[in-house]
């Protein structure tokens, strides 16, 4: 790694990765585009280039460490380099630099830019400091934390005392320790009586896990990244693996089999451009076309019979069901030609091993969950589960994703278990200590009902944990109405600059990745250690330590008296999961997974698997008490909300370059990261659209839904097909204009399609 840093060439690194004065005119943007996704793997390789990583060459380390990055769920294992204290302390003068660790299974000594900055956020100047509550005038005021923990449990009691105990509820994350939301869900469920809590999985992964436990019986991706490079052939759907998961395309890459690669999106995006077959296939169209695929390899007997006999249930049904999908059909559904559709199917059906990755592009829509089993379906009827390079993959996206999946307690009971089962809740109350009569009998209310509630009064009290729903929740206008009906708002955060923040009436302050300790799991099931290598500001405290001082203040300490410290929390986590699919309880300690860099779920006590990597369903038993994947579909349904008449666009959203995080309170902080991407919201047109409405490269426009109206920046680029827009989720204004639809099964939002106009003249 080099240590001198080579100050970034803003004009180089704007041409070449951001709309801003790229001078883009028409069909040179598709190069652009290939360019780009050539940039962010010249980001990975050279990051020195672009100011990443420097090491301050005069501030020599005396030591490193290690710990797993804290942003996305791809959770590569990093270097941290740390000073000895003035006193001579082992690291007590904190962290001063990182490098990505060459021998951690995961990333293989590559970051990509958040991971390089991710100290870099730490110290910026809107760190929330201070507890900050609001006065008499509405202004958020600095105060110490016991009178914070009073207006807590004063504010919160007085609600539910009013209200009944089903009147307070939370929002938690995918974002901070697995301990952290275990402790969360205890509290809040068993000792507070919260009966309603979610969280931003809700917008990420919800129908990932639904489509799993209805097809497998548990929520459970079955991968390692090790397949990426095992496949003959990838599908990715709806998955951006450039911007999203630099690093998981690094893999990819470094594949030796020649593999097809194959990427349904609408858009041309940067993974798509490095595709041997892009298929820009109509928003909400995969159903459609999983469907018409089945339906072609089952006509040409090329289905596994032996696999779907011995490992499946309801084969006869689907292919009965498929016959409703030939091509010609799929055609008009997709947009794609025949030939097309026959080019897709040869492609696959020529390569042994077949693996379907997906991401947003397929979870969030109206109808997800359906989607994602078209996709299951079809890795089922061709037998391509279990093995090296095969596999029903869902990435998941946020570093702890998988950790609140499994163990939030928010509308699942912890370890992946039920609310509803008896035998599951006795388990818990047995395990833990708690009353049984303490755990509720039926799931909570979904994120989207939450809001519903506050809507309808029923709500009154809410806690928000390391997520900014004011600026990522769908049709956010909406719910900046639906925050200010709140009686008490909390949020708990890092900074109390973010939206929702803002417009709390108690900001507790929160240490960040890096200043505490604590597990994620990945994407492939991996669970990693974080470490503390520096000290939060002020008087901000781990979550861990806020979840412990609240359950005092409130009065149920006792109940969580085994939770001391987050090591001690992890094996209370391994026996909950102990005899569960998502069993570890085989994983010693923190040191074990500090030195095995990493381990996979399951791993259990007796025969845990030694083996760095490996992927479920080897043996075919699946987890449904007949040990057979379910084979599940329906007819697709129209979109909620179709282009057309006064909005003749359908306007796609998702994630817009390597260097952004979701809202940006955390990358938007760092200044080597802040020039990498575009400061203020651009909108992607495409060539024809864009010269029929008369509107230039870099135009000021406005887009418009029947929720509301932005003026965006016009970026002309054959990226985006005609008659779609598309509008990067990192800035506040695009949720003003999504609709609130969802999956009627995972209750996820349909972040991905909505009808909008774009007007030439943004006045
Ligand atoms: N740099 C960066 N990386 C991130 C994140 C970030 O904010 N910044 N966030 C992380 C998180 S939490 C997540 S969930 C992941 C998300 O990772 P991705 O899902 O890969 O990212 P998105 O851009 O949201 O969506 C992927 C693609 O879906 C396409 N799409 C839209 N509608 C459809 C459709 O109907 N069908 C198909 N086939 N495609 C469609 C969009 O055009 C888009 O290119 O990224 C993670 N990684
Ligand atoms: N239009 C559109 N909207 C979308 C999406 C889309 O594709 N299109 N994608 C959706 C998806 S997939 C996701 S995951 C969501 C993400 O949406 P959010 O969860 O709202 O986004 P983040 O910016 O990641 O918010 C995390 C917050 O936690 C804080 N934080 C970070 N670490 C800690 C910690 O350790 N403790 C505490 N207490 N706070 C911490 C950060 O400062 C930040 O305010 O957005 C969704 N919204
Ligand atoms: S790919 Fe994800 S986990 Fe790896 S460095 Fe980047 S943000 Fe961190
Ligand atoms: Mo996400």
């Amino acid at each position: 790694m080099s240590s001198s840093f080579e100050p970034l060439k803003p004009k180089h690194v704007l041409a070449d990765l951001t709309p801003e004065g790229n001078g883009l005119r028409g069909k040179a943007t598709g190069m652009l585009r290939a360019k780009t996704g050539r940039l962010t793997r010249e980001l990975l390789r050279e990051p020195s280039r672009f100011g990443l990583g420097q090491l301050p060459v005069v501030n020599k380390p005396d030591r490193t460490t290690t710990a797993v990055c804290g942003y996305c769920s791809t959770g590569c294992g990093l270097n941290v380099h740390l000073k000895d204290g003035p006193d001579g302390e082992p690291g007590g003068g904190g962290a001063i630099g990182l490098t990505p660790t060459t021998d951690y299974p995961v990333n293989l000594g590559m970051a990509c830019p958040k991971g390089w900055e991710a100290l870099a956020v730490l110290d910026a100047p809107d760190r929330a400091t201070t507890p900050l509550l609001k006065d008499a005038s509405g202004k958020l005021r600095p105060v110490d934390w016991n009178v914070a923990l009073d207006a807590f449990c004063d504010r919160m009691k007085a609600v539910q005392r009013k209200h009944g105990p089903e009147s307070v509820a939370f929002l938690s994350t995918g974002q901070i320790p697995t301990e952290e939301m275990a402790l969360l869900g205890s509290l809040t469920k068993f000792g507070m009586g919260v009966v309603h809590g979610d969280g931003n999985t809700r917008q990420c992964m919800a129908t990932a896990v639904v489509a799993y436990k209805q097809s497998f019986g548990f929520d459970a991706p079955p991968y390692t990244y090790q397949d990426f490079e095992e496949s003959d052939c990838l599908i990715f759907v709806g998955a951006n693996l450039c911007l999203a998961h630099p690093i998981m395309w690094e893999r990819v890459m470094r594949n030796k089999r020649r593999p097809e690669i194959l990427v349904l999106d609408p858009r041309a995006t940067e993974t798509a451009m490095n595709a041997t077959l892009h298929l820009p296939a109509k928003p909400k169209s995969d159903q459609s076309f999983f469907y018409g695929l089945a339906n072609y390899f089952v006509q040409n007997g090329w289905v596994d019979r032996e696999f779907v006999s011995q490992h499946t249930a309801g084969f006869e049904e689907y292919a009965k069901f498929v016959e409703a999908f030939p091509f010609e059909r799929v055609s008009r559904d997709t947009g794609l030609p025949v030939e097309t559709l026959v080019d897709a199917a040869l492609r696959i059906r020529s390569r042994e091993r077949i693996s379907c990755w997906w991401t947003m592009g397929v979870n969030q829509s109206h109808q997800g969950v359906r989607t994602a089993q078209a996709i299951i379906n079809f890795q089922l009827l061709t037998g391509n589960l279990g093995k090296p390079g095969t596999g029903a993959n869902s990435i998941t996206g946020q570093c702890n994703a998988m950790g609140s999946r499994l163990f939030s307690n928010t509308t699942g009971l912890l370890g992946g278990r039920d609310f509803k089962k008896p035998e599951h809740r006795a388990e818990v109350a047995e395990l833990l200590e708690v009353p049984e009569h303490s755990i509720q009998t039926e799931d909570g209310l979904a994120y989207p009902e939450i809001i519903e509630g506050v809507l309808k009064g029923k709500i009154r009290g809410l806690w928000v944990i390391a997520t900014n729903p004011a600026h990522s929740w769908i049709n956010r206008n909406q719910l900046d109405d639906v925050l200010s009906r709140l009686d008490f708002l909390v949020v708990q955060d890092m900074y109390h600059s973010t939206e929702t923040a803002q417009v709390a009436d108690l900001v507790l302050p929160a240490a960040g990745w890096g200043e505490k300790e604590g597990t994620f799991i990945n994407s492939e099931r991996r669970i990693g250690l974080l470490k503390k290598v520096r000290r939060a500001p002020g008087q901000a405290l781990a979550d861990f330590s806020i979840f412990q001082a609240i359950a005092d203040r409130w009065g149920c300490g006792a109940l969580l008296q085994q939770w001391t410290d987050p090591e001690a929390a992890f094996q209370i986590l391994k026996r909950l999961s102990a005899g569960t699919p998502c069993d570890f309880s085989g994983v010693r300690d923190y040191r074990h997974l500090d030195e095995a860099g990493g381990v996979q779920w399951p791993f259990p006590a007796e025969g845990g698997d030694e083996a760095a990597e490996r992927r479920l369903f080897a043996d075919g038993q699946f987890y449904h008490r007949d040990g057979k994947a379910k084979f599940l579909f329906e007819e697709p349904r129209p979109l909620p909300e179709p282009a057309g008449g006064k909005y003749p666009f359908t306007l796609l959203t998702g994630r817009g370059s390597a260097s952004q995080w979701h809202t940006q309170t955390r990358t938007a902080k760092s200044a080597v990261l802040r020039k990498l991407y575009p400061e203020a919201v651009y909108v992607e047109v495409n060539p024809r659209d864009a010269r029929r409405l008369k509107v230039a490269p870099e135009q000021a426009v406005r887009v418009e839904s029947q929720r509301g109206s932005i003026r965006a920046k016009a970026f002309v680029t054959n990226g985006v097909p005609e008659g779609c827009l598309f509008l990067p989720m990192h800035y506040p204004e695009t949720n003003q204009l999504t609709d609130g639809q969802f999956d009627p099964y995972s209750r996820q939002p349909a972040y991905k399609a909505c009808a909008v106009r774009l007007l030439a003249d943004a006045t």
